[in-house]
């Protein structure tokens, strides 16, 4: 408790300090200068509870803003007594974002249980991933209710303030009316110096980064989910080159917390797609270095490929530094062009498709873009969005803009611990599917799904409470094989086993398994890593592949030079025991010999 004299002393501090500032008039919680020894605050939130008409005397100022954008709630920290106002009206003055000491409790008008948000935006009614009250989509067909990502109550402990997304895509409007984009930061890659990375025709990007961080609360078109973060857009689709799509992952990275990346391999085309050693490297100095060594945060596009593509396939989603994030549609099923795979984290909302109900987003303005102003299917009258945007593309934003609610709720977080956060927290959408079983850890998983749909409550709240994972280990080892395995042609699987000990790692993060196999067609190929705690991840089915055209061609021989698939369904089992490898040759014809196979598990 600071003494009454120091009190007084801080408080003219205090209000020499906000006249001094500026800033437009709002009002929400107020001082009234003639009773300086109090701040009523309007409404306060602490854990699951909302206080109102609090009233408190001020022990010390630790900082404001003068200007936007500001928050949209108030808090408390009881860690450190200090609360966080949005704005804080003295007069006609507003201040933003004022961290003070509570000096003393008055009173407290009321208290009730956390509510949810709601934003002004005009939009948001038909943001059904982000409220599901049953929007119809242009088909006629009502969303499920609650199908969405949870965050009305999210938005009253984080909004994302203070992170910074890149959206590495085709461009992104820096100029439109809905997106707060950090001036001069982004990059384009046509000329490749920073510079405006947008285009007519970089409608893509523009409505992921909508998707995103669209500024909420503004009366203005969209919400989005991490409304009071700021973009930078990268344009690497318009250049995509190997050392581009490095560097476009690790530009500024002092600045950047979050990378959203909605692109990757060819989708549906069932073929093998290795990631490029530079990429690779790119990756490993993001998660080494981003963040002052906490890492950047890679959300990564599961494709759009299914049913005849898996994102196994993917090199860059198997990568162990990516969270690969799939879409489900307005009804919380996966939506029918979502790739599954064992590497599949969790899961967000793309929707299916324009003509039934789809994510609605920013929109390169006016008549560029998917919604020229005259395109009959989208919105009308409101050319600066779209209500057409889907995929994976959709879905991987979103699953960025949770991550920023999370960096703000909690700034220490490693990306490993969001990776940790958003497995343990996501819902367990569309409950009867077939696919769903339980880890040796006790978590449900589904190749469809990851862990589930993505809970932006749960997982915020575990964010301001998370105890650090400890350093990571990681433990390779190669099976010790006698003589190359036969696979038997059109027959039953074979098996392999691979014992691990001493490894010390007592809770998998992700496991990757290399196959080297002279296999002729790996389109023949059924492939599963089984875990020592029996957590099968398939990570390859027979299939036929497709070529540009879609005319069905072999898949080659894709693991001549060894592959790398990646697998989150065994977190938090412990990595010692027998590993087996399961394969089955399903089609007469082509065959092979598996010369080698390893695993590395990262856990800790
Ligand atoms: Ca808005
Ligand atoms: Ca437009
Ligand atoms: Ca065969």
């Amino acid at each position: 408790m600071t003494r009454p004299e120091a009190r007084w002393k801080l408080r003219h501090t205090l209000i020499a300090a906000l006249l001094a500032a500026s800033g437009p008039a709002y009002s929400a919680t107020t001082w009234d200068p003639a009773r300086p020894a109090e701040v009523r605050i309007g409404s306060l939130v602490l854990d699951d509870t909302q206080y109102t008409n609090v009233v408190v005397t001020v022990g010390d100022l630790h900082s404001f803003s003068a200007t936007g954008p500001q928050r949209t709630y108030d808090s408390f920290n009881p860690a450190n007594g200090q609360v966080t106002f949005a704005t804080l009206s003295i007069g006609s003055q507003t201040f933003y974002d004022v961290v003070i000491s509570i000096a003393e409790l008055v009173s407290v008008g009321g208290a009730s249980a956390l509510s949810a948000l709601t934003p002004n935006d005009p939009l948001f009614a038909s943001q059904w991933h982000l409220r599901n009250t049953g929007q119809r989509g242009a088909d006629g067909a009502a969303a499920k209710i609650g199908e969405d990502l949870n965050i009305g109550k999210a938005w009253q402990l984080a909004t994302g303030m203070g992170i910074r997304i890149a959206v590495v895509d085709d461009g992104l409007d820096i100029h439109h009316e809905d997106l707060n984009v950090v001036t001069g930061k982004s990059w384009d890659y046509r000329t490749n110096m920073y510079g405006d990375p947008s285009s007519s025709s970089s409608s893509h990007g523009t409505s992921c980064g909508g998707l995103a961080a669209a500024i909420g609360n503004n009366l203005k078109g969209v919400t989005g989910v991490a409304f009071n973060a700021r973009l930078v857009g990268y344009n690497l689709l318009e250049a995509p080159t190997d050392s581009y799509g490095a560097d476009a992952i690790t530009k500024d990275l002092a600045s950047n917390h979050i990378y959203t990346n909605s692109y990757g391999a060819a989708d549906g085309t069932g073929m093998m797609a290795p990631s490029e050693e530079v990429w690779r490297d790119a990756i490993t100095t993001g998660i080494t270095l981003g963040r002052s060594g906490k890492g950047a945060i890679y959300t990564w596009a599961a494709g759009n490929g299914a049913p005849n593509d898996r994102s196994d396939y993917d090199g860059q989603a198997n990568h162990h530094g990516v969270l690969a994030i799939g879409a489900l549609n307005d009804r919380g099923q996966r939506a029918s062009y979502s790739e599954p795979g064992s590497n599949v984290l969790v899961s967000a909302f793309g929707g299916e498709f324009c003509d039934s109900q789809t994510t609605t987003t920013t929109d390169v303005s006016g008549a560029d873009g998917y919604n020229d102003g005259d395109t009959p299917a989208d919105i009308a009258g409101r050319p600066d969005y779209t209500r057409c945007m889907n995929g994976t593309s959709a879905a991987t934003p979103q699953a960025a803009g949770v991550v920023a609610l999370l960096l703000e709720a909690n700034s220490a977080l490693t990306w490993r611990d969001v990776r940790a956060i958003l497995a343990r927290t996501a819902r367990k959408t569309d409950p009867t599917h077939s696919g769903w079983s339980t880890n040796g850890a006790g978590h449900p998983i589904n190749h469809e799904f990851g862990f589930g749909a993505i809970d932006a409550l749960a997982a915020t709240r575990a964010a301001k409470t998370w105890a650090l994972l400890p350093a990571q280990k990681t433990v390779s080892r190669s099976a010790q094989l006698s003589r190359p395995l036969t696979i038997a042609d059109n027959a039953a699987a074979i098996t392999s086993t691979l014992a691990l000990q001493g490894s010390g790692i007592r809770q998998l993060e992700f496991v990757e398994l290399a196959i080297t196999s002279d296999h002729s067609n790996v389109g023949d190929l059924e492939i599963a890593l089984i875990s020592p705690a029996g957590t099968a991840s398939t990570l390859s089915v027979v299939r036929d592949c497709h070529d540009d055209q879609g005319s069905a061609v072999g898949c080659g021989a894709a693991l001549s030079s060894g592959f790398t698939f990646g697998t989150v369904r065994p977190m938090d089992e412990a990595a010692d025991g027998t590993w087996t490898l399961s394969v089955r040759d399903g089609k007469s014809g082509a065959t092979g010999l598996i010369s080698a196979w390893s695993i590395k598990a990262y856990g800790h």
